[in-house]
């Protein structure tokens, strides 16, 4: 059996290192970038909000969930609550600005992120008083919010109210790249009877990656190059 040389040994461990820290075969991060249960008193007052329960990539620079100048926080613990749904379609709730939004960045230059379908889900849980609205969609800055990612119903508009969940299996020619930082969601409501109607996100997580933008990763790979010849040369 041929063996082989300990330069060569330590060129391909140096090579797998180099490709695992760049990420071009592991991503940098975990596949979930924030998570929140939402937890407090009357979380829906502020804007943005993130829970002392929350976790967020350390890669990932969120100030937490958000509402849209359209709706009003409201009264509600332990959830992301808002009044002020009343439009009656969803290009009345995008000009009206009736949303919550997750804004993500990235915590360092050089870093972009990836939300193909290997990289997780978008969850929330959501309710509805029985006033609220009756449609929500979710959609992204990705395409200037111009299309739905992902859409349902609830039981507002005078239909009793109640809770649910929903997500957003990510996918689709928008994540089929890389996507540079940073990025927006949000997640569009309309339909309720009344003003009054409220509608809240009672927890989330945010599937995805962050990895090397691509450039990163070339640039990278000469200087590892060099820095194996360099330990050749010197017999290490
Ligand atoms: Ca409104």
């Amino acid at each position: 059996m041929k063996t082989k040389s300990p330069t060569h040994s330590f060129l391909l461990l140096s090579l797998s290192l180099a490709l695992l820290w760049t990420g071009w075969v592991q991503p940098v991060s975990a596949s979930t970038l924030a998570v929140d249960p939402i937890t407090g008193t009357n979380p829906g007052f502020q804007s943005p909000f993130l829970g002392g329960d929350a976790t967020v990539d350390p890669l990932v620079s969120f100030a937490g969930i958000e509402r849209g100048a359209g709706v009003t926080g409201n009264i509600a613990n332990n959830r992301y609550n808002a009044r002020g749904w009343q439009e009656l379609n969803v290009t009345s709730a995008i000009s009206g600005n009736d949303y919550f939004t997750w804004q993500l960045d990235v915590a360092e230059p050089g870093l972009v992120f990836e939300f193909t379908e290997g990289s997780g889900e978008f969850l929330w849980a959501w309710q509805v008083s029985g006033e609220g609205p009756t449609n929500w969609e979710l959609r992204t800055d990705l395409d200037g919010f111009a299309s739905a990612l992902a859409a349902g119903t609830m039981p507002g508009g005078g239909g009793g109210g109640g809770n649910g969940l929903a997500s957003y299996t990510f996918g689709g020619p928008l994540f089929e790249n890389q996507v540079s930082a940073p990025v927006e969601f949000r997640l569009y409501a309309w339909g309720a009877a009344s003003g009054s109607g409220t509608f809240s996100v009672n927890n989330y997580s945010i599937g995805g990656l962050v990895t090397p933008e691509p450039g990163r990763v070339l640039l990278l790979a000469p200087a590892f190059a060099l820095l194996v010849l360099q330990r050749r040369r010197s017999g290490a």
